[in-house]
């Protein structure tokens, strides 16, 4: 579809393809990006209105929570919970699943969200994201289970996020591609910029948190030692590092013009008994959607993160995603080991 068009429009239009379309997931999705205009707006005005710095508080994983991040999940809790397309919701601020009131009418939908990734980044003004992933819910569902938010990451019927940057973007795949929406704040509309985003199957850009070096695992140490020995090494190029702390503008950066993004498992994580530091149900998954619909890859190391069977609300997982030739090459070292 051309540049131009709002995302409104943009949704409506693809709906016309889909055989059987109620209308349901446009007015749900119409739902989420006002939400996400909200946040934009709460996270833009940031110490203008005292809402910078930590709440004070911890969330289920144990990190202090910034006022913001408790902000903006009421914000995605109460632009969406009276829609009646959804049967329920789950965060990372939010330890159990979240049911929808009574007075509210259910949905075929669940949604996941991170609502708003990177909030380290918040008190020092640097870009932070929020995450969504919506799945189907069991038909005739009122009450969802547990078991019915663990679905593979092959079974989302949407995933998108909004970066809170220079500009507020919201790129979205529904299974057809990904397309990148910006905010135009004088009429309140996102607008259709970067049609079909697409990554480079090569890169020579990495992003890795390089003072963890001591703890990977060898295959991630022999990756990363051969992007810095450049030219002169097995790779015969030189390489170039980005690293943000903010998984949603990573993302976007490869999205653009193409990287690769590691998060992967180390020795430290594995004696504190973790599995990963990025949330499989909503952070990878959503994450691993929108790279693969772009043609990038998305694994464990080992595994593709979209085929992984959950086994818990916020399990995490290592993350290996960007252009293809680079993640097959990390997949390999580490099936060589
Ligand atoms: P580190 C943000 O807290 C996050 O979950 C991701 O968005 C980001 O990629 C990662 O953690 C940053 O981790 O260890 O560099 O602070």
């Amino acid at each position: 579809m051309e540049k131009g068009v709002s995302l409104t429009q943009f949704i409506i239009e693809e709906q016309r393809h889909i055989q059987g379309a109620t209308g349901e997931f446009t007015s749900l999705l119409n739902d989420i990006l006002t939400a996400c205009k909200k946040i934009a707006s709460e996270v833009d005005q940031g110490p203008l209105i005292g809402i910078m710095g930590s709440a004070g508080s911890e969330n289920v994983q144990g990190e202090t929570q910034k006022k913001l991040d408790i902000i903006t999940n009421d914000i995605m809790v109460d632009s969406l919970q009276w829609t009646g397309h959804l049967a329920g919701m789950a965060s990372e601020e939010m330890e159990e699943l979240l049911q929808i009131p009574p007075e509210y009418p259910r949905g075929k939908y669940l949604i996941l969200f991170d609502p708003l990734d990177g909030s380290s980044n918040i008190d020092v003004n640097v870009s932070v994201g929020t995450i969504f992933s919506i799945l189907r819910a069991p038909e005739g569902c009122d009450h969802p289970t547990l078991e019915d938010f663990l679905q593979k990451g092959t079974e989302q019927v949407c995933a998108g996020y909004t970066l809170y940057g220079p500009t507020t973007m919201l790129v979205l795949t529904t299974g057809n591609g990904v397309n990148g929406f910006t905010l135009d704040r004088r009429i309140g509309e996102f607008i259709l910029t970067n049609p079909d985003m697409t990554i480079p199957e090569e890169t020579t850009e990495f992003a890795i948190n390089m003072s963890n070096q001591r703890f990977w695992e060898a295959p991630v140490q022999r990756y990363i030692d051969e992007c810095l020995k450049g030219k002169e090494g097995p790779r015969g190029k030189d390489f170039n590092m980005r690293w943000v702390a903010s998984m949603v503008a990573e993302v976007h950066r490869i999205l653009t013009r193409g990287g690769i993004f590691m998060y992967p498992m180390d020795e430290k994580m594995r004696a504190k008994g973790a599995t990963g530091k990025l949330r499989l149900m909503y952070e990878a998954n959503p994450m691993s959607y929108i790279v693969e619909q772009a043609g990038g890859m998305s694994c464990t190391g080992r595994e593709r993160i979209m085929d992984m069977e959950p086994t818990g609300l916020h399990q995490r997982v290592p993350v290996v995603l960007g252009s293809k030739e680079e993640v097959q090459r990390v997949m390999d070292y580490h099936n060589e080991a």
